[in-house]
């Protein structure tokens, strides 16, 4: 018996962690967690547990599709927590606390970054000792030159920034950096080794946010940076918020966008986060039927909405007139269209009124689900637009996926990289390398190999609307590179094909016969896979854009 109540519990406690990850879950599923609790447990023996379960259960509804934030769903687990007989887990009591500790983030972006500009060692090591364990992360700079960098690298929340220092003057120091603290909102906290008037002076003349003389009270310190830091998010939201709506602006969404991306390339925990560009539907109608403040109305219930079924980490942005940009941390594509599913159930439900008239109204979605391939802020609002103007074009009121969108507008937007040598060494290091790098030229590739001549000219791969770059290799068995490229460009002109030949040797002969046979360029083995992509990228910028 004892064993599968073990079970039981372990089953809880994994569907229990999958919500944690999640942060909101659906209604049903609480639904369904109880339902299977409320049975088992009466077929196990524990009698107490299912009445518990049944209880709860008329608080929940099997077809709400609503989210439940955390705050709504975690009674219901701590319900449950305390209905296991104590005794049978005496040994798992730990366990459970920890498991049911839903207090400790997954991921936690928002650690404020402190930097220390000071010589004196035994000052910055202990400073930074006592302030890290109230969750606060320190980077250090012993010379004004370091912390110069560091401001401009690590891009800190707040400074702390000793007078004198070996190099620059402090006070020289912050006059470099306070038109950039200033703008991102950066206290700067000036430590004097005296308390003299005249270092007070000079500090708040300088722009210092705050002057401190050392030796410094950490018991005082604390609360001192918990209170900047506060200030400064205020600051920042303040800054970052569009009136109408309450979301934040196109600024801010840059900035959220792009520390998101940090976080997720340094925590491999996080697979992957969603950015989503949302745009409600023949919204112009709304305003020429019903007049503009309607329309603004309908803005900031879309917005409110959103805010409904959030999770506590996405924020929305506006990013033109009734186009809004979210971003979903630590979160795939799958889940963020669930998000939005939810929020487009909310939002069509709602029923506008004016004067007489009733409408609702609907809005169209584009995902583009973000890896750590991804670099360019630029390029994945682009991909993110696409799926927008996607799910437009087929009908609006829907959600659609930038790889979705690229099936569609065809595969022009592809890149098939074929690679035909031999040298399986060669074949396998360039797969990894296109694969791992994603694309050429701002495309997505796609990677295929032959291992000679023969299997390649009769391989099934050319589609007259894709464009291919090909790889080469001169020396063959079976049949010689440079046959290949006769064959091929007899078969296939060269509207869509970009063909470079790999040679072993610059042999001018070989290559001049390539180029006059219509190779559009040449590589010289051995190579770097870096050299080679960066080649073809310039390469083919030029011959398919
Ligand atoms: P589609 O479904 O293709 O998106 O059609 P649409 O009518 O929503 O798109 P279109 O881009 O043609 O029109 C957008 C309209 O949004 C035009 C503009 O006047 C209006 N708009 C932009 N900002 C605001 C605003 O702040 N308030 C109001 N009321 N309207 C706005
Ligand atoms: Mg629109």
């Amino acid at each position: 018996m004892k064993k599968y109540q073990q079970m039981m519990y372990d089953r809880i406690k994994k569907t229990v962690g999958n919500w944690r990850n999640k942060g909101n879950v659906h209604e049903y599923e609480v639904y369904h967690l109880l339902h299977s609790i409320k049975g088992t447990a009466g077929t196990i023996g524990m009698d107490k547990l299912s009445e518990e379960a049944e209880a709860l259960l008329d608080y929940t509804d099997v077809e709400s599709e609503k989210l439940w934030g955390k705050t709504e769903w975690l009674p219901f687990v701590e319900r449950i927590e305390s209905a296991f007989e104590p005794s049978l887990f005496q040994d798992k009591t730990d366990e459970i606390k920890q498991t049911i500790n839903f207090e400790t983030p997954v991921s936690q972006p928002d650690v404020p970054f402190i930097l220390i500009v000071d010589d004196d060692v035994e000052f910055v090591t202990h400073t930074k000792t006592f302030v890290e364990r109230e969750g606060f992360q320190v980077v250090i700079a012993l010379t004004g030159e370091k912390g110069l960098e560091l401001f401009y690298q690590v891009k800190p929340s707040l400074i702390i920034l000793d007078q004198a220092l070996p190099d620059i003057d402090g006070i020289e120091l912050l006059k470099q950096i306070f038109v950039k603290a200033q703008k991102d909102v950066v206290p700067i906290v000036m430590v004097g080794t005296s308390d003299c008037e005249e270092n007070r002076i000079k500090a708040y003349e300088m722009g210092a946010t705050d002057f401190i003389a050392k030796p410094l009270n950490m018991n005082v310190l604390i609360p001192f940076l918990h209170n900047r830091i506060r200030h400064r998010k205020h600051m920042l939201k303040q800054i970052g918020e569009d009136e109408l709506t309450g979301a934040y602006n196109r600024k801010y969404l840059e900035r959220e966008l792009s520390s998101q991306l940090v976080m997720l390339k340094k925590d491999d925990r996080m697979a992957a986060l969603s950015f989503i560009i949302v745009d409600i539907d023949h919204f112009k109608s709304v305003n020429d039927r019903f007049g503009h403040p309607k329309g603004d109305e309908v803005l900031k219930e879309f917005v409110h909405t959103f805010m409904k079924i959030k999770a506590p980490m996405d924020t929305i942005s506006r990013y033109g007139g009734e186009e809004f940009a979210i971003v979903m941390p630590d979160t795939s594509k799958t889940e963020a269209f669930e998000r939005i599913k939810a929020w487009r159930e909310s939002f069509s439900n709602v029923t506008f009124n004016a004067g007489d008239n009733t409408f609702n109204v609907m809005f169209s979605a584009g995902i583009k689900e973000v890896t750590v391939n991804d670099d360019h802020l630029n390029r994945i609002i682009e991909q993110a637009d696409k799926a927008l103007y996607h799910a437009k074009e087929t009908g609006r009121n829907k959600t659609q996926f930038y790889e979705e969108a690229l099936e569609y507008t065809g595969l022009k937007d592809f890149v098939t990289i074929i690679i035909v040598d031999d040298d399986e060494v060669v074949r396998q290091m360039m797969t990894h390398h296109f694969n791992k790098r994603g694309e050429v030229a701002g495309r997505p590739v796609k990677v295929r190999t032959f291992p000679d001549g023969v299997a390649f000219l009769e391989g099934s791969w050319y589609q007259t609307d894709q464009q291919f770059m090909i790889l080469l290799d001169g020396r063959m068995p079976k049949m010689d590179g440079i046959e290949v490229l006769q064959k091929l460009r007899e078969t296939y002109g060269n509207k869509n094909i970009v063909i470079s030949m790999l040679t072993a040797r610059k042999g001018e002969v070989e290559v001049a016969r390539a180029l006059n046979l219509g190779a559009d360029d040449y590589m010289v083995k051995p190579f770097n896979a870096n050299e080679v992509a960066a080649r073809i990228d310039r390469l083919l910028e030029r011959m398919f854009n």
